[in-house]
């Protein structure tokens, strides 16, 4: 390892649907966070890892921060808190089109206590028909806090990527990488397969039944052939809920399978046989022990 090499650990955070794991994925490249139209997406902490040179981005793409009301929402805004309190520097998302709100005084708050160098990217700016905007938007942020950079971009368009990149750049230091140069996530490939099924639950469900869904992958295995099998089973929490999701005739899950399937293959680089299952496991966001089994490994529920 050459010690001159030069890293930081930034956490990602902002309200829920700014565009925070669409910025992740795009600086990346790869799409390691899935992306949905839907608020509360991210669930739990994904990381993230940028090599360019004697750079390391170790990026933390976080839950969107919200007023949480169930265990898991709390699981969510903690991760977070957790992820600020770990970095070494912060990227505030926010959406170009939307004024200051309670929310971003408070991580903004969070970030000055920690004394943390931050970044803000102001997303969607193909969104914005005035540029006027802007210019008012980035005032008031200026007034807020001392930001190492403000930068406009669009995740979508790619405008402003590179510049963002190197302003986060700026934010490292020397001794050396923490990973692989190829390295890309840590994410363990079974909840890669689990979120791509996820996401497109949320973007073919309506109201309140996505947030109620869970995935778990109970079964991984590739043939000698290169087929991969998985087994999914997703959790719901109400009978009605699961009559939804299978849809007249099944039709509703096939449509979401074969979709999760595409993005497996082409993630994985191989064909997939996916199997899912639809079960009930009532009121399951606010159940500690069924939160763990799903993945949410917090030592310490509220
Ligand atoms: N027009 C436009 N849409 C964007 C842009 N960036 C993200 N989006 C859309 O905004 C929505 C939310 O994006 P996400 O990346 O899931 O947002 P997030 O901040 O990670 O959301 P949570 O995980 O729920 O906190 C999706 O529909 C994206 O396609 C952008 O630059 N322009
Ligand atoms: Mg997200």
């Amino acid at each position: 390892m050459n010690q001159k090499d030069r890293s930081a650990f930034i956490a990602i955070v902002g309200r829920p649907n700014v565009g925070k794991s669409s910025i992740l994925n795009r600086m990346l490249g790869e799409k390691i966070a899935i992306v949905t139209n839907k608020p509360q997406t991210t669930r739990t902490r994904i990381m993230g890892v940028l090599t360019q040179g004697e750079y390391q981005l170790v990026f933390t793409d976080t839950p969107g921060m919200h007023k949480a009301r169930t265990s898991l929402g709390k699981y969510m805004v903690r991760s977070v808190t957790e992820s600020v309190s770990g970095a070494d520097a912060c990227l505030l998302v926010v959406d170009s089109n939307d004024p200051v709100s309670d929310t971003e005084r408070e991580l903004i708050d969070r970030i000055k206590t920690l004394g943390l160098p931050a970044v803000l990217a102001i997303n969607k700016t193909d969104t914005l028909k005035e540029k006027s905007v802007l210019m008012k938007v980035i005032l008031e942020y200026s007034k807020l806090y001392d930001f190492d950079a403000i930068v406009p971009v669009s995740a979508k368009s790619g405008d402003g990527m590179d510049e963002l990149i190197d302003e986060l750049k700026k934010l490292c230091s020397e001794g050396g990488h923490f990973f692989d140069e190829d390295t890309l996530t840590d994410q363990p490939e079974r909840q890669l397969a689990s979120e791509m099924l996820r996401e497109k639950l949320l973007l073919s469900l309506d109201k309140e039944i996505p947030h109620g869904t869970a995935v778990v992958i109970e079964r991984m295995k590739q043939r000698e052939d290169g087929l991969l099998d998985i087994e999914a089973v997703i959790y719901c929490e109400k009978d009605s809920h699961k009559g939804i999701i299978i849809g007249k005739g099944g039709a509703m899950l096939k449509k979401v399978s074969s979709k999760a399937r595409a993005d497996m293959e082409h993630f994985f680089d191989c064909k997939v046989n996916l199997q899912t299952w639809v079960k009930v496991k009532e009121d399951w966001r606010n159940r500690d022990g069924l939160l763990r089994n799903f993945g949410f490994d917090s030592s310490d529920f509220e």
